[in-house]
């Protein structure tokens, strides 16, 4: 009999658990037309909700008539900011600790902010009586640079006038945020005054934005005989949206169901809370019947969470041959009319200060100012790990204009500066300590796979070619070496208004020996349905097709404050590996009364637990789930169930080398993407295809980024970009065949070693694709130009620099 039994491996591929491309199971839902998006919840009776939008970028409110509006047949209701007034949700809280208009309160701060909501019978006729709605506005001064904001004597935020201190210490002026300071300052400057070489260099990260499939929206629906509000929506933190709105409406958080079914992409822009969501919410209450609000693409991408727009002014000194000494960084951050950036309250610019990046610094200095304009409220979407992308951008260009400086190749400059292996955990000068790294063996396998050496000769080749009007092409290596921080975390420093960033997973086990686990994350598109169930599965050894993955339904699911900055692996992978022991440790001693052992003369086997030197001698999870529920044990109380609420110890440290190989034409300014090679060190990989998806999707909204995507404004405020005509997404012609490897370096810190992956690519990508356009132009004599590289601000760059003959 025994001989028949499968051995080992067989048992264990057969669990579908860590390590394995195991195929998304929610594609066969989404595939096939079964997923269910907020859009996709009808309820009888249900109304449709439309905003009025303000024209204008800066203007005073001086009448609303809806009186014209209110006549149209269908139309139910029309709630402006003295409707909302009297319950006192005219106003609400930002996530950064500043407040936002729900609808236009005597003013208007940016183009497309909601003056009025209008509700009616049907989504047509919401839109037609938003067209009757008369509104008379003032026009005032716009501002959209927010160094001239800190100059001007126009008073954005008049609720704020006369207020010195702010969420986040002192006001330096009336159009200021807040400053934020980390590191040694004196130190620094001393540093650098001293310094044998310091290069400087000011950039500019765009503004942009991640313009999901999906826009933002929700229904909600106030059952007014049981006292139950349910609110369905595209919510990235349903756990935290319920709290909120607990606290701001006064219903008991038990009488407020929030669910998040399947979001068509998050990436940051479904974190935040928007007008939209509070003012469905009211809608439902004043009427009685649910309220849906669905917005569209440009009002997506005109009003909600922007990313980037970071003015960013860097110094960085060293010795003659290369050795890092200083880094200075000084930050003017765009945050639009509202300070809605959704980061971790002790960290109002994210972790910016993760600014030294995968180099051994002793020093460094970072400020930020954060300003106000007549911009949307925003700041922290589009896979940016909370300000990550803006740093690795800064030091990764810091790099490269040293290299200049120096008159030193770039990937000899990053080497010599890199973190040893051996200096793990690594405390930087700005206060991180980075858990592990290996960043010499990535590099090497890196240089080695493309042939760097080999493409360098080849870059000399061409630019004599070109020199000697033989080509018109040239040639560029982009290099990035990047080092993330993903899985907030720690309680300890990271919460949001107040809510502790850990995370859970409860899991119950049926006696047949299937299970269902839930999580206080929520997929948005990263497959946690098909990879928490694979850490299951090798913790418990049941397989995971056996196990079903739920989130999003705070009815149902552990408390936990969601997905977003890479977190759910961090932490929610951890809980679930913990729940998964818990499990473990129970079926153990269930294993050595069945088997009439003890405890600990039984031994987990991958789906059983053996009697050690008698693996005849065993019972398979299957056995033990039924006995669980179904056998009178001494002293262990029936049913198989964990829960694991799981704060990290310390964030995880990812890192990653990537390399792009472009070929540029000088006369139209169209670069070609030769190669494109992404070396990812994510700790413990727990399904690789996955990851493999996440790089691919990172890069690509990178390729975007970086060569032509950005939410641009004029000077009366207007947004140019707000359609998909103007807005840069690329599509199959624009991407090219990325190569993707890895190494493994385990986070010491997380059960099972893993870190997140969802952001890096991003992170690394858009200095990768920004560096190789501007090392094409390096031998004749650029120094740095500013993204989004179009077609036409390449084609300016090689005109400025006489390319044109
Ligand atoms: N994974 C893995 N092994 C690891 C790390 C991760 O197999 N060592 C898998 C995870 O199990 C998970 C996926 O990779 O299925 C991403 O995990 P993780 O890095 O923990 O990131 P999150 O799940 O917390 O996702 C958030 C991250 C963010 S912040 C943005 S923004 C972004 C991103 O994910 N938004 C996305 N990727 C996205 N992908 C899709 N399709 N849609 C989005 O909205
Ligand atoms: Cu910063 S985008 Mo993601 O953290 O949801």
């Amino acid at each position: 009999m025994n001989d028949m039994a499968p051995d080992r491996e067989n048992r264990a591929a057969g669990l579908k658990g860590m390590g394995c491309s195991r195929k998304r199971v929610e594609d066969v839902r989404f595939t096939q037309g079964k997923g269910n998006y907020v859009d996709d919840v009808k309820l009888p009776g249900m109304l449709h909700g439309d905003f009025v939008r303000s024209p204008y970028a800066h203007a005073r409110v001086k009448n609303i008539d809806i009186s014209k509006a209110m006549e149209l047949d269908g139309v139910v209701a029309v709630l402006t900011a003295k409707d909302l007034e009297p319950l006192g949700l005219h106003w609400m809280p930002t996530l950064a600790g500043d407040k936002q208009m729900v609808l236009a309160d005597g003013k208007v701060l940016f183009q497309g902010q909601e003056v009025a909501f209008v509700v009616a019978r049907d989504r047509y006729v919401a839109a037609d009586a938003v067209e009757l709605v008369e509104v008379e506005y003032e026009e005032l001064p716009v501002i959209t640079n927010p160094f001239e904001a800190l100059q001007s004597d126009v008073v954005l935020r008049e609720d704020l006038e006369g207020q010195t201190e702010g969420a986040h210490g002192p006001r330096k002026h009336h159009n200021h945020i807040f400053t934020w300071e980390q590191g040694d300052e004196a130190a620094t400057n001393e540093v650098m005054d001293n310094a044998e070489v310091v290069a400087e260099e000011e950039m500019y990260y765009h503004r942009t934005h991640p313009c999901p499939l999906e826009t933002c929206g929700a229904v909600a629906s106030m059952d007014k005989v049981n006292g139950k509000l349910t609110v369905w929506g595209t919510f990235q933190a349903p756990h935290v949206v319920r709290t909120v709105a607990s606290l701001l409406s006064g219903i008991e958080e038990h009488n407020i169901r929030v669910i998040s079914p399947d979001i068509g992409g998050g990436f940051g822009n479904k974190v935040g809370v928007y007008p939209g969501y509070v003012c469905s919410i009211v809608a439902s209450i004043v009427t009685g019947v649910p309220v849906k609000w669905i917005e569209d693409r440009m009002e997506n991408l005109m009003s909600t969470a922007f990313a980037r727009d970071y003015w960013m002014k860097g110094r960085i000194s060293a010795t003659k041959d290369g050795k890092i000494t200083g880094l200075h960084c000084h930050v003017t951050a765009d945050h639009g009319g509202f300070d809605a950036c959704a980061d971790p309250t002790k960290f109002p610019a994210g972790f910016m200060n993760i600014c030294t990046g995968s180099y051994d610094i002793p020093v460094a200095y970072l400020a930020v100012d954060g300003v106000y304009t007549n911009k949307a409220p925003g700041g922290v979407s589009y896979r940016c790990s909370f300000r990550v992308t803006e740093a690795v951008y800064f030091i990764e260009r810091m790099i490269e204009v040293l290299a200049i400086e120096l008159g030193m190749d770039a990937a000899e400059l990053r080497r010599i500066n890199f973190i040893r292996k051996d200096q793990f955990p690594y405390k930087a000068a700005l206060g991180w300590e980075y858990d592990s790294g290996d960043y010499h063996t990535a590099w090497d396998k890196a240089m080695k796979a493309v042939d760097y050496d080999g493409l360098r000769k080849e870059q000399a080749e061409r630019v004599e070619a070109f020199k000697r009007g033989e080509t018109r092409s040239l040639m560029g290596i982009g290099l990035t070496f990047f080092t993330e921080i993903v899985g907030a975390g720690p309680v300890k420093n990271c919460d949001i208004l107040g809510m502790g960033m850990f995370d859970s997973c409860e899991i119950r086990i049926h006696p047949t020996g299937s299970a269902i686990a839930r999580l206080g994350t929520i997929s948005q598109g990263q497959g946690h349905a098909t990879t928490f169930a694979q850490i299951l599965a090798t913790e418990t050894g049941i397989p995971a097709d056996s196990i079903t993955i739920e989130e999003g339904d705070t009815d149902t699911a552990p408390y936990g404050l969601g997905t977003y900055g890479s977190r759910s692996t961090p932490v929610a992978g951890a809980a679930t590996a913990l729940a998964g022991r818990k499990i473990r440790a129970k079926a153990q001693m269930i294993a050595a009364y069945l088997l009439e052992v003890h405890d600990d003369d039984v031994e987990f086997d991958v789906d059983r637990f053996v009697v050690k030197g008698a693996p005849e001698r065993f019972k398979t999870m299957k056995e033990i789930a039924y006995a669980a529920y179904n056998q009178a044990i001494p002293g262990i109380e029936p049913g198989l169930e964990a829960v694991s609420y799981y704060d990290p110890p310390n964030m995880t440290y990812p890192f990653g080398a990537y390399v792009c190989v472009m070929d540029i034409d000088v006369d139209t300014g169209v670069p070609t993407i030769r190669r494109f090679y992404a070396l990812d060190d994510c700790g413990t990989r727990i399904n690789p295809m996955i990851i493999e998806g996440q790089v691919h999707g990172g890069l690509t909204e990178a390729l975007a980024v970086a060569l032509g995507q950005e939410i641009a404004y004029d000077d009366l405020g207007n947004v140019k970009t707000g359609t998909l005509m103007d807005f840069f997404l690329p599509t199959m012609v624009e991407v090219p065949n990325y190569e993707t490897d890895h190494t493994v370096t385990p986070s010491p810190h997380h059960p099972i070693g893993a870190k997140g992956v969802g952001e890096s690519p991003h992170v690394g990508g858009v200095p990768c694709f920004s560096n190789a356009i501007q090392d094409a132009f390096r031998p004749f004599g650029l120094r740095h130009t500013n993204m989004p590289h179009d077609h036409w601000r390449i084609w300016k760059t090689a005109n400025d620099l006489g390319l044109h003959g």
